[in-house]
């Protein structure tokens, strides 16, 4: 039996895609790369990679015939915010009609499903930390799709019996985010700012608003670790999680980590606050802890690996 990583060639996809290697499992990766990267798939004869489109009825229906899956990680999306904003009818068609395809496929089968949510189905509810029982108020099409895909992911458990869970990342950085764009994670922005810094070129990081807002970061180990732990575990059947640390850092505090490990970093320059941001952001971890989770890297710890400075 195999495994299916929708998004397998993306940031987060492509860890699951190497913690599963090492525990021998045989992977499928289905991801049309518009945003993912082929080398981001590490090499072995455990991967299988299927360029497609997780929109593709046809295909999907070929794969679930020829593949026997016990699992299904969907992963793949359009990340942005600001493509859902532009185009919310395409985006839409990915990031919600790919949910409800891949779990039609599912419903005959005896597959776990385990859906990547975002912790911006909270939008700006201003209580922290963040619980999955508090009211949402999804503020973008990326996190209004995000939204009624765990409602359709939770639907499948109570109406059809599919072993489904839906866990709301956090901010989420490590190796292989893409920085390139002003829309992409602040740590993979900064780091990327740093590192130019020290080979003498010449550059600045940019704060929008104070610097005083808080993020819940969470190493991308650990959210591996999170999709690892629930899938094989009855308990976590039907439910959603966070997936973060349970404690939050400012940006400035996030900087001063930074060149406490590195030494220097390039000068800083204040910005308006970027429109619809949002102040803080914290997750509440009891309910995943529960059942077992904890993350093994404070934000220094992280930062230390996916620098190299250990
Ligand atoms: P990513 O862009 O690196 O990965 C997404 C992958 O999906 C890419 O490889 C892309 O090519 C693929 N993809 C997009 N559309 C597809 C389609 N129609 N068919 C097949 N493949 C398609 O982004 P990521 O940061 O690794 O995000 C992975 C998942 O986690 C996404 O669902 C994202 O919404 C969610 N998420 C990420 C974060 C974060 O902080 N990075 C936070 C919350 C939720
Ligand atoms: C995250 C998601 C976004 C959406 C949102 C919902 C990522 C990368 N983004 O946005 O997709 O789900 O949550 O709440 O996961 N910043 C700077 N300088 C920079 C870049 C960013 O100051 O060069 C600020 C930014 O204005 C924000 C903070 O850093 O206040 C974090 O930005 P982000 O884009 O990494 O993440 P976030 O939480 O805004």
């Amino acid at each position: 039996m195999s495994i299916l990583i929708t998004g397998g060639a993306g940031f987060i996809g492509s860890h699951l895609v190497e913690e599963l290697i090492k525990r021998d499992e045989e992977i499928v990766v289905l991801d049309d790369l518009s945003s993912g990267k082929i080398e981001n798939i590490p090499e072995s004869d455990k991967v299988i990679f299927i360029e497609g489109s997780i929109t593709d009825r046809k295909l999907l229906r070929e794969l679930f015939s020829f593949y026997n899956f016990s699992s299904v990680f969907h992963l793949a999306a359009v990340p942005s915010v600001v493509k859902s904003v532009e185009n919310p009818v395409e985006t839409h068609h990915v990031n919600c009609d790919g949910t409800i395809y891949l779990l039609e496929e599912i419903k005959s089968t005896d597959a776990v499903f385990v859906f990547a949510s975002s912790a911006a189905v909270y939008g700006d509810y201003l209580k922290n930390p963040k619980k999955e029982d508090m009211p949402v108020n999804p503020l973008t099409p990326y996190a209004v799709d995000k939204y009624a895909s765990e409602r359709y992911t939770l639907n499948s458990y109570t109406l059809y019996g599919t072993k489904s869970v839906a866990l709301r990342f956090f901010n989420v950085y490590g190796e292989r985010q893409d920085p390139s764009s002003p829309y992409s994670g602040v740590i993979s922005i900064f780091i990327d700012r740093i590192k130019r810094f020290m080979k003498g070129e010449k550059t600045e990081i940019i704060i929008y608003g104070d610097g005083k807002q808080t993020r819940d970061f969470i190493y991308v180990k650990d959210v591996v670790k999170a999709m690892l732990l629930v899938y094989k575990n009855e308990k976590a059947y039907g439910n959603v999680f966070n997936v973060g640390t349970g404690s939050s850092a400012s940006l400035l505090e996030l900087l001063e980590i930074l060149k406490d490990i590195t030494g220097k970093i390039p000068p800083v320059k204040f910005a308006p606050e970027r429109k619809g941001d949002i102040k803080h952001s914290c997750a509440d971890i009891s309910k995943i802890e529960e059942i077992g989770f904890r993350p093994d890297y404070s934000l220094k710890e992280g930062l230390k690996k996916l620098l190299k400075y250990e």
